[in-house]
């Protein structure tokens, strides 16, 4: 076994623990605990309950590792290693009974800013759906024992996802990229999670995926997924306050790319 298997193995065993934790709290009523960067910027006590067991068990099992949770406090660790970590992404959607929400647990080496980092595992479960998607560095990306693979061709235009954040301001600049995407789209979807349009690039569910202002936790573990199902991913404008995320197969991503970069 190596580092990257063992390391994806404990996270998907921790995953799936912290996601029916999830999937209880839901069926018996989320709570609103505060709002962070505006009021639509939620946080529920379940998000803050599951990453305090995620980060318990890591704790557990790995005492000196580091951690960059999007509900506490980082801890840079000793070992090199940091758990980039978002105990239910798709708050919006988890509070409101929509079940298109996931756990995404990612371990990666050195720094911890994305694009930066040497991800080396990751899992994005979906407690509603009860699929696990994971990936050790250099070892394929899987829907639980099903290897995955990035779509190739979009004969009829590329099926995208992409979302809005949290700021209304940032809304129309938004719906501009989407009207210049458009072009080379068939259609688009906006299911609320990063995490699992990731994990659908991945898995082929999605030609393709962009989003501007994601946090390192959002997207940690789905982009390594669609990097070992042989996929692409890009950070634009790094040094923004909102970069821009492109994921897709090879010639899907080359094409977003070069479309937001025109308008840049
Ligand atoms: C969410 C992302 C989603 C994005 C939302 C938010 P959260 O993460 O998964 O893609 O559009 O604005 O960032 O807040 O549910 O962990």
């Amino acid at each position: 076994m190596s580092v990257e298997s063992d390391l994806r193995d404990l996270a998907v065993e921790i995953a799936r623990e912290a996601g029916e934790l999830a999937r209880l709290r839901r069926a018996e009523g989320v709570h609103l605990a505060a709002t962070k960067s505006s009021i639509a910027d939620i946080v529920t006590d379940a998000d803050r309950e599951v990453e305090a067991l995620i980060r318990a068990r890591l704790r557990e099992a790995r005492p000196d590792d580091g951690f960059l949770g999007e509900e506490s406090a980082p801890d840079d660790g000793s070992t090199g290693v940091t758990w980039v970590v978002d105990p239910i992404d798709g708050t919006v959607n988890y509070a409101y009974g929509i079940p298109s929400y996931a756990v995404s647990i990612a371990a990666v080496r050195g720094s911890v800013v994305p694009g930066e980092w040497e991800a080396l595992a990751g899992v994005v479960y979906a407690p509603a759906s009860g699929e696990t998607f994971h990936a050790a560095r250099g070892d394929g990306a899987f829907l639980g024992e099903v290897r995955l693979s990035v779509t190739t061709e979009t004969p009829a235009g590329a099926l995208l996802a992409t979302g809005f954040g949290y700021d209304p301001s940032t809304h129309d600049g938004d719906l501009a990229t989407v009207r210049r995407v458009m072009t080379m789209a068939r259609d688009l979807r906006r299911a609320g999670s990063a995490a699992l349009d990731l994990a659908f690039v991945a898995a082929g569910r999605l030609d393709g995926y962009f989003e501007r202002g994601l946090k390192p936790w959002d997207l940690a573990a789905g982009a390594l997924l669609v990097a070992e199902a042989g996929g692409q991913v890009s950070l634009i404008d790094r040094s923004s306050t909102r970069p821009l995320l492109i994921a897709g197969g090879i010639q899907v991503h080359d094409r977003l790319r070069g479309i937001v970069e025109d308008e840049s």
